[in-house]
Parts: C-alpha cells; structure tokens; sequence
C-alpha cells in the first residue's frame, strides 16, 4: 500500500527539524560561512536536541530513527544551512557502519558515548589517489599479535579536526585488492593518529573538512568491523544507507532558494508590476517547485525500500544525484532571478549556489551515481 501520509510522529520530527533550523542555524550560518570556525554553540543544541545520534538503535541510547524519518529531518536542517547540517549529518555517516556490522559490544562501547556527550565521528575511506576509485586505497592495516598497526593517509575528511571516533579503511591484505580491504573502529587520541591539513572550502564552510595521518596506529583486533577483507563492502552499505540524505539535503537547499526566490519574485517590481507577473519568471518557479517535489519523491522511496530492507543501490543513487542536481538547478535560477543582488554576499544566493555544489561532490560523485544506476540498467 503506497502512502504519502506522515504519521504524527514523522510530523513532529518535521517541525522540530524545522524550527531547529530556522531559529538556531539560519541566524548563524553567515557567520559561519565567513568565520570557518567549527559550530560548537549550535553542535551543543543540536546533541541537546538528538540530531546527532538519531540514527543509532535505542538500544544503545539513540534515536532509533528509521531512514525515512532521516530524510524528513535532513531535508528541514539542510535548508537551514548545509554546512551545519553536513557536520551533523556525518556522525551518522561514522555512525552507520558500526549499526550495520558492529557487535554488541562494539556498539555498546562506541555508540552508546554519542548520545551521553557532545561528540563526532568520522568516516575515513577517500585518499589522495583514491577517490571515486575508492577501491584503489594505499593506507595499510598490518597483523601484529592481536593488534592492527595502521598506516596511511585519508583526505577530505568531514569532521575529522574534531571526531573522536574514526571509522578507517585500510588493506589488511594490499594483494587481494578489493577483497583485502578491512574496516577498524580507531578512537582519535591513539598515538599516531594526527590531523593535517585543514582544508578551506568554496562552500559549506561550517563544516570541518581535514588531512587525517595515521602513522603505526595500533588497534586492538576487537575494533576490526565484521571480518577481514569485507571493508569495501562495509564502505558500500554504508553509503547506500548515506545517500538518500544527501538528496533529502538537495531537496531542502533548493526548497530554500525557491522560498526565497518566490519572496523575491512577488516583492520586487519593474516595468510597474512585480517580476513573478512576466510568465518567464513564474515559470521558472514552476520548474523548480516541480523538481523539488520529485527530488523528495525519489529520496522518500529510496529512504523506504531501505527500511524496507530491499536492495536499493540504484535508488539511492538517483535520489542523491537528482536531489543535489535539483539543488544546483534551483540555486542558480534563483540567483537569477535576484539579478544583480544575487550575486552580492548581503543576499543569501551566492551562499547557497556554493553550498549546493559540494552536494553533487562529496558521498560518491553524481558522476559515480550514474555509474551505480546504469551498471543496474544494463545489467
Ligand atoms: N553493496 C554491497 N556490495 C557492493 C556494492 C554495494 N552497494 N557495490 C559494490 N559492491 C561489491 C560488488 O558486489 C563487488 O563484489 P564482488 O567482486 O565480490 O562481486 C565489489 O564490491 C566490487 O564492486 P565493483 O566491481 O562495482 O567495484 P568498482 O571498483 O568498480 O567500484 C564504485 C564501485 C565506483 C561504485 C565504488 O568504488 C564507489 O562507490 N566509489 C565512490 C566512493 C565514494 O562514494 N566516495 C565518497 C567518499 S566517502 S564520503
């Protein structure tokens, strides 16, 4: 049975999501667009609130939110600022692997802290070489007695100037490629591991994106996730189960430029009449409310058939690609129709058109998306 309906609960999380974003991060995201420092005064309501370990079962002291009630919030904070809402959204992306493939006591020691303090985890898969080829990675996790000794270098890594907990892949057996990659739970005080560069972004700047160097970090063999050898498939669920919320983001950063691009378009007058009279404009807004919706539509289904435990790789690849694709459609539309005050930092276009692009980036290029979908296709 198809329902379109949310249940009271779903409409709560909404609302709270919602008012979140407007009182606690719309006020600040300049701030911190322009500053670059990390959001700690919002990151403490967002903990307060449970954003930042909604995902995680109750069992182990979190939300227990499905991915559909993920979505729905995400899209609510995104269009509050998705920098704010990426530094949020990555502790679930830390977050997932060990819900996924961690034991009892795994979860018990490494997720259970998420909901008692303020903390962040990070999910350290892209290397230099390694990006969209993620599968190429040089960073090594050698047997000694019943410990790891791991080496190598991660970039591009959100949240990894302040996570206490890393979730790191490395080949604990370089010869078998693909198959010799394994996942480790690494906490960030371990000797050895350091940040390195701290990277300055176009966009998104509220969100910390860091060099992570972990150089003879020893791991005891109970932070190995799953087994030996199964680490890139850990890495490929987890971002099966990370991407639908990329594209409810998209969906709530290009909700945001049209709501602004609609207030804009029914205030501002030349040739004696509002410019959302001139059916130019007023279709491009009809386009893009058009492409919202259908951005939510594809992220909810793929949210679902996850829930559902249907395989949806496919699905949650075209909701992240059409998702951040619609984000940067309607960002640069509504920039346009701001005309020449668009483009000027006292308007809150430029922010989102350069927010909205790390969105078709980061989680697996939409370029890589395609590749997920038409591999699918064409069987
Ligand atoms: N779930 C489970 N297993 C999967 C999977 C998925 N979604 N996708 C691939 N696999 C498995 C395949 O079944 C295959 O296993 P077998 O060889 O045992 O059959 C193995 O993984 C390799 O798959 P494939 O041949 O498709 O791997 P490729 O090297 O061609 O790469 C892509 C696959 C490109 C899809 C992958 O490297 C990728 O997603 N890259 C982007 C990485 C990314 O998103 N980075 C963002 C940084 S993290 S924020």
């Amino acid at each position: 049975m198809i329902s379109f309906v949310l249940t009271e609960e779903q409409l709560a999380l909404q609302n709270t999501a919602r008012e979140f974003a407007l009182k606690e991060m719309r006020p600040v995201a300049a701030k911190y667009d322009q500053g670059h420092e990390f959001p700690w005064d919002v990151m403490k309501k967002a903990f307060e609130v449970g954003f930042l370990y909604s995902s995680i079962e109750s069992e182990y002291g979190g939300g227990g939110l499905s991915l559909l009630d993920t979505a729905i919030i995400s899209e609510e904070l995104a269009a509050g600022c998705a920098g704010l809402f990426t530094t949020m959204m990555v502790n679930s992306l830390a977050q997932t692997p060990i819900i996924l493939f961690g034991t009892h006591e795994q979860k018990k020691k490494f997720l259970t802290p998420f909901s008692q303090e303020l903390s962040f985890g990070a999910f350290c898969l892209t290397e230099p070489q390694a990006g969209s080829d993620a599968g190429n990675m040089l960073s090594t996790a050698k047997k000694v007695g019943s410990d790891y000794i791991i080496n190598g270098t991660k970039c591009f890594i959100s949240n990894g100037g302040v996570a206490r907990t890393h979730v790191v892949f490395a080949n604990t057996d370089p010869e078998k490629g693909i198959r010799g990659m394994s996942a480790f739970i690494v906490q960030a005080d371990t000797p050895g591991v350091s940040v390195g560069k701290v990277e300055d972004k176009m966009g998104q700047r509220a969100s910390n994106t860091v060099e992570l160097v972990f150089e003879d970090v020893k791991v005891p063999q109970e932070n190995l996730l799953g087994k030996e050898g199964i680490g890139f498939m850990i890495a490929m669920k987890t971002l099966d189960k990370a991407r639908p919320s990329v594209g409810a983001a998209g969906v709530g950063v290009a909700r945001a430029a049209l709501d602004y691009a609609i207030e804009y378009a029914n205030s501002r007058e030349q040739f004696g009449k509002p410019i959302s009279a001139f059916q130019h404009i007023a279709f491009k807004l009809a386009d893009m409310a058009t492409e919202v919706n259908a951005a939510r539509l594809l992220v909810w289904h793929a949210a679902w058939l996850i829930d559902n435990k249907q395989k949806a790789s496919k699905e949650a690849a075209m909701a992240k690609a059409y998702g951040s694709d619609v984000a940067m459609r309607t960002t640069v539309e509504a920039l346009q129709i701001y005309g020449g005050y668009g483009y000027m930092k006292d308007y809150p276009m430029e922010k989102l058109v350069r927010d909205a692009k790390l969105l078709q980036i980061y989680e697996g290029t939409n370029e890589i998306q395609r590749l997920v979908i038409s591999k699918e296709i064409l069987g």
